[in-house]
């Protein structure tokens, strides 16, 4: 026997049908965010990243040209099992002379190359407006401003985002999910909270009010509790966003990143489950503030995972990953997170949860923490190994490898 097969023995004994698992997991796309390849630049803005988020590192290699991004995306893709789904930003729209416009005049014709790369891979899209990095940011505020011309730059923006989502999901034939997130605050206190919060919810009813499929575009509000530079104000915080998304039927999107220390995602998943039909994640790693790490297999990653697939809740919740690393190899960022990613779901869907679940019904938290705790130590690397090779995914050395050739072939000689 060799080690997969002795791996999947010691799961049957938990009652495991690792086969299964294999199978469910390979089948739940997780959507690769565009961003990490360029420190959250874009093609069409001034190069300076604003709204309170912030990459570090000034690691060799950025991409800085479409051509250069996508080159990386589909050498990032080669490394990563399982089903994707690839995440655009609206600045990442790609123009030339002849249709070069501003953000409030976006359309499909500037997202083409994504959709020939999505088609190309028989992948979905998913997409973002972009409400940050631009001129038309005022006093950072945007969707919030009380200058009208401002808010409304920004309304046309969120208009053109949807169409720009409805033509992805045509294209590709997969629902795109849009995710609305504004990094609009304040530093200081506030002399008012309820002016900024009421005009957002005004810019998002307008927003929405464009005609849309329901089935094709799935719209998401992002929340956050505060931002580099608006630490004192966020005005889509929790609160907002949650009642809003539930008052208009659009899904709440959580960011495990955008909460205060000690809360966890993983535990909010279920709360939301009772209420929505369908849930957003924006899957991350904060260490002390939203630092926006590359996601790791550490215990919350895997708790996400688990309140997943534990719910049978594998079509009601889309991940996607967001971070931003600059200061290592960005195509490795992309490796180990999506991996990471993929890593934790499938350790979720090896796990007994019938008899997890039975034991706390039961009462019997004793026996409950004990095979909670034995689960640990199963030979999940085993199954996992074998999960990458049947998808023709090279293992770890193998991959760093291909990495460090690239980076000489090709990152080392941009410029
Ligand atoms: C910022 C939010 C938001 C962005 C992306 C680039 O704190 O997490 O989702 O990271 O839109
Ligand atoms: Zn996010």
């Amino acid at each position: 026997m060799n080690r997969f097969e002795q791996a999947k023995s010691i799961y049957a004994k938990y009652g495991v049908d690792v086969e299964q698992a294999i199978e469910k997991i390979a089948n739940l796309p997780v959507s690769m965010h565009c961003w990490q390849g360029d420190d959250v630049i874009g093609f069409d803005s001034t190069g300076k990243l604003s709204g309170g988020i912030q990459t570090t590192g000034n690691y060799m290699g950025r991409a800085t040209t479409p051509e250069q991004l996508i080159a990386d995306m589909e050498f990032a893709l080669s490394l990563i099992p399982g089903k994707k789904k690839i995440n655009v930003h609206a600045c990442y729209a790609i123009m030339n002379e002849n249709n070069r416009v501003d953000r409030d005049a976006i359309a499909p014709e500037h997202f083409k190359p994504w959709v020939d790369l999505a088609k190309k891979y028989g992948v979905g899209l998913d997409f973002n407006p972009t409400f940050f990095s631009h001129p038309m940011v005022k006093d950072g505020l945007t969707l919030t401003s009380p200058d009208q011309k401002t808010r409304n730059f920004w309304i046309e923006h969120g208009k053109r985002c949807i169409e720009i989502s409805e033509y992805f999901a045509r294209e590709t034939g997969i629902p795109c999910v849009m995710n609305i997130w504004i990094g609009d605050g304040f530093k200081d206190t506030p002399s008012d909270r309820l002016g900024p919060r009421l005009r957002y919810k005004d810019s998002l009813e307008q927003i929405l009010s464009v005609p849309y499929d329901k089935k094709l575009v799935k719209p998401c509000v992002e929340s956050k509790v505060f931002g580099i530079g608006v630490e004192s104000y966020t005005a889509g915080s929790g609160e907002f966003t949650l009642v809003f998304a539930a008052k208009n039927g659009i899904l709440p999107l959580m960011d495990n990143g955008h909460y205060h220390p000690t809360e966890v995602v993983s535990d909010k998943i279920s709360a939301l489950l009772c209420f929505f039909d369908e849930i957003a994640l924006h899957v991350t790693r904060s260490v002390r503030w939203d630092s926006d790490h590359v996601v790791a297999f550490d215990d919350e990653t895997r708790e996400i995972a688990k309140e997943i697939v534990r719910n049978d809740a594998l079509d009601r919740v889309y991940i996607a990953l967001d971070y931003f690393d600059a200061s290592i190899n960005r195509i490795s960022a992309w490796v180990i997170g999506m991996r990471n990613m993929q890593k934790a779901l499938l350790n979720a869907a090896l796990l007994p949860h019938a008899k997890l679940k039975a034991l706390q019904d039961a009462g019997d938290f004793t026996s409950q923490l004990a095979l909670s705790e034995e689960l640990k130590t199963l030979p999940f690397g085993d199954i996992w190994e074998e999960y990458l090779s049947r998808q023709n995914i090279l293992d770890g050395e193998g991959w760093m490898q291909k990495v460090k050739e690239y980076e000489k072939n090709v990152l080392a000689k941009r410029s």
